[in-house]
């Protein structure tokens, strides 16, 4: 019998990616998808499987974070081998517009999930989607023994998921892990991230379609590393032999100012010319540098980054002008899922 796994924020950034890897491993994945009025699922198209097919490996459930009685049912139907809790109120900016809600979604839903684990009996690993955030002020470089100084209401929310995480470690012997990961970022990051927001508008300054780039503080020093990697360390924190928490970072530093000029260099373009600051993409408190130190996920599960932020530039800025290409020329064709 194949392993199996259920993913939370399967229709994400790395869920999808996540989802794509646990397959080409022969998994068979589960995952969690909000209803939603408009598609949701566009980042699973590539790995879609017609639902009537016999040899199906793919399987979505309806589900929420915020819905604990499903979240039991889902894992009482699925009993899967790991679960991956990747589903969250994502990003930092927003999380001081609802606090409340990315406190529920981010951080007690986490606590759900441990809870319904072991109130449904089911033997299973879980990994919690932990985060940089979660270091906040605490100077670079950061690994698993810094201090943690949240500094939004996002931060708080998975600073809380985390000590759930361990809190169900330790009381239950439950195979349960974070992982803290530093920014990472791909073609399919989400568009209002820093780095997509900045490669899309490239393609699209560089199309005409767009003349000004409004940003925030490009004074933040981010370590951006590629998602499909990131994937691979969060799957094999989950292969461990002792469940323990990891830091995946590339250990190396630029400013969102960095970034932006990368971007708008490999297009030919002088970003002075084209970017100008809006004051609503500043944050009540900012996380002014993190740059991690990986080196307890290299010695113990030999994990290494390939892809540094200048490579990982190149990939968003070229992968948004073709898709920028394909949607104009009618190329594209979505599936839904
Ligand atoms: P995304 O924002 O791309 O994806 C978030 C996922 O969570 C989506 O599938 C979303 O569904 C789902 N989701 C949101 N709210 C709920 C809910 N109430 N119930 C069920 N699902 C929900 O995030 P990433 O893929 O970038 O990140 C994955 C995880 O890792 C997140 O927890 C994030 O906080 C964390 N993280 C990310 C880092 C990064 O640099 N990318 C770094 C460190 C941690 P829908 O598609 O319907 O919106
Ligand atoms: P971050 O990512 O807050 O690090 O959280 P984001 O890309 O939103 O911001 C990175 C930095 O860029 C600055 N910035 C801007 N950010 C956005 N979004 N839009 C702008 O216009 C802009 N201008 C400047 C920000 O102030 C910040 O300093 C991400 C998310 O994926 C989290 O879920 C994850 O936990 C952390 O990374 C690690």
């Amino acid at each position: 019998m194949g392993r199996s796994a259920l993913i939370t924020g399967i229709t994400g950034q790395d869920g999808s990616y996540l989802a794509e890897l646990l397959l080409s491993k022969g998994y068979e994945v589960h995952g969690l998808i909000r209803r939603s009025s408009t598609f949701n699922t566009e980042r699973l198209d590539a790995i879609y499987q017609d639902p009537h097919a016999s040899d199906r490996r793919l399987f979505l459930h309806y589900g929420d974070l915020t819905d604990g009685v499903t979240l039991i049912n889902v894992l009482r139907d699925v009993n899967p081998d790991e679960v991956y809790n990747l589903g969250a109120q994502s990003h930092v900016r927003v999380s001081f517009d609802q606090p409340v809600f990315t406190g529920d979604v981010t951080g007690v839903a986490a606590m759900r999930l441990l809870e319904a684990v072991h109130a449904a009996g089911v033997r299973t690993k879980i990994y919690q989607a932990s985060s940089s955030e979660m270091f906040g002020a605490s100077p670079p470089p950061q690994d698993e023994n810094t201090t943690f100084h949240p500094r939004s209401p996002y931060g708080v929310a998975k600073l809380y998921a985390y000590w759930a995480t361990r809190n169900y470690r330790e009381a239950y012997g439950i195979y349960a892990v974070n992982g803290i990961l530093f920014n990472h970022e791909s073609p399919r990051r989400g568009a209002t991230f820093v780095t997509r927001k900045v490669t899309r508008a490239v393609a699209r300054i560089q199309a005409g379609l767009q003349d000004k780039l409004y940003m925030g503080n490009l004074d933040a020093v981010r370590d951006w590393g590629y998602a499909p990697e990131f994937v691979e360390g969060m799957w094999r924190m989950m292969q461990a032999p002792e469940p323990q928490d990891y830091v995946l970072a590339t250990g190396t530093a630029h400013t969102v100012r960095d970034f932006v000029q990368l971007a708008f260099g490999h297009a030919g373009l002088d970003w002075e010319k084209y970017v100008e600051h809006d004051q609503r993409y500043e944050r009540p408190t900012e996380v002014d540098a993190l740059i991690g130190d990986y080196s307890k996920a290299k010695r113990d599960l030999g994990w290494e980054p390939q892809v540094h932020t200048p490579d990982l530039v190149k990939i968003m800025v070229d992968a948004d002008i073709k898709l920028l290409d394909d949607e104009r020329s009618g190329r594209l064709v979505r599936v839904d899922v």
